[in-house]
């Protein structure tokens, strides 16, 4: 008689350089888009939790922003979130685009993983965008020079290449324990913050240079009637000129990044969703930490309380 795997739980936390496909992977672990994607580094700027249940195993995953030098206060934050993304954990999942050498950054990354003294899968991401299989070997065989890794595995976040291989070296390094979450739970994180974010990915696609990073998006009020929800939001920028480029033309490129975004929170949310946006222009902002805490989805009370 085949003796019945013992249930295994616990916390694995995806860390990276900016860009590596960290949130890609999540939502791709999990089969949810819930964290916003961009090709924009630190599109990612707190970290956000994604629970995946199978039959033998619950994962509790935390996805976090890029590793990065932090100069401003904005960047320390986030860079806090991703050293307590490193506390109490069971396993550790390092993600390293395949395009890229291993940079002093990327050494620097490594150190945390030091650090932190769990066990670490290394994940080779992007190996579609990589031509010649021989530059993926030798990448790989490069890394445990560096560390040693429980596992190396090179996937496509993108196409879902190698990610359930990811899942299965997960579980085998997660401790015999029963569930944290019921069968259903996917997050903690509030319908208003998914749905700001949501709004900051559209607007992440659209624009370019400074004004990504100068973008924050905060639910204002969130209305449930029977038919539809009723969200208004505002899309805070540091200056007037990032105002101008969002509305666009007569209105028109804030029109295509609500429309956008509505789209999404309607599949998301399963219900009709009536979106009004405003753009204000609010100096500074990245250097305040009382607005800072604001954005922060751990400060959000409550999902529909204004
Ligand atoms: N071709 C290809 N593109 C990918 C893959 N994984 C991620 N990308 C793209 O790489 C870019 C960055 O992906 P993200 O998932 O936002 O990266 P991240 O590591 O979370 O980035 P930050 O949150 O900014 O640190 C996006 O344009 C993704 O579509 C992959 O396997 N193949
Ligand atoms: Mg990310």
């Amino acid at each position: 008689m085949p003796r019945r795997l013992a249930f295994r739980a616990g916390t694995a936390s995806i860390i990276g350089l900016p860009n590596a496909g960290k949130s890609t992977l999540l939502n791709a672990l999990i089969g949810e888009k819930l964290a916003i994607v961009s090709s924009k580094p630190q599109t990612t700027r707190t970290a956000l939790d994604g629970v995946l249940t199978t039959p033998s195993a619950q994962i509790v995953f935390v996805d976090t922003p890029g590793i990065h030098k932090s100069d401003t206060p904005y960047n320390q934050k986030m860079m806090r979130s991703v050293r307590a993304s490193l506390d109490s954990i069971d396993v550790l999942v390092f993600v390293h685009d395949a395009q890229r050498v291993i940079s002093t950054e990327v050494e620097g990354a490594i150190a945390l993983v030091k650090k932190a003294n769990v066990p670490t899968i290394l994940v080779l991401n992007k190996t579609d965008l990589v031509d010649d299989p021989k530059k993926i070997l030798g990448l790989l065989e490069q890394f445990p020079k560096h560390h040693e890794f429980a596992a190396y595995v090179p996937i496509s976040a993108q196409s879902g290449e190698g990610v359930e291989q990811v899942r299965d070296e997960i579980i085998k390094l997660l401790p015999r324990a029963s569930k944290i979450y019921p069968d259903d739970h996917i997050t903690q994180m509030p319908s208003r913050f998914l749905a700001a974010e949501m709004i900051r990915e559209k607007i992440l696609a659209e624009t370019h240079q400074e004004v990504p990073h100068a973008v924050a998006v905060l639910v204002d009020t969130w209305e449930e009637t029977p038919k539809l929800t009723k969200i208004s939001a505002t899309i805070y920028v540091e200056r007037q000129g990032q105002k101008t480029i969002v509305i666009g033309q007569k209105g028109a490129m804030l029109k295509s990044i609500g429309t956008a975004a509505r789209l999404e929170m309607e599949e998301f949310f399963s219900t009709k969703i009536f979106l009004e946006l405003f753009v204000k222009v609010r100096p500074d902002w990245r250097n305040q930490p009382e607005f800072l805490n604001e954005l922060d989805w751990r400060r959000m009370t409550g999902e529909r309380d204004e």
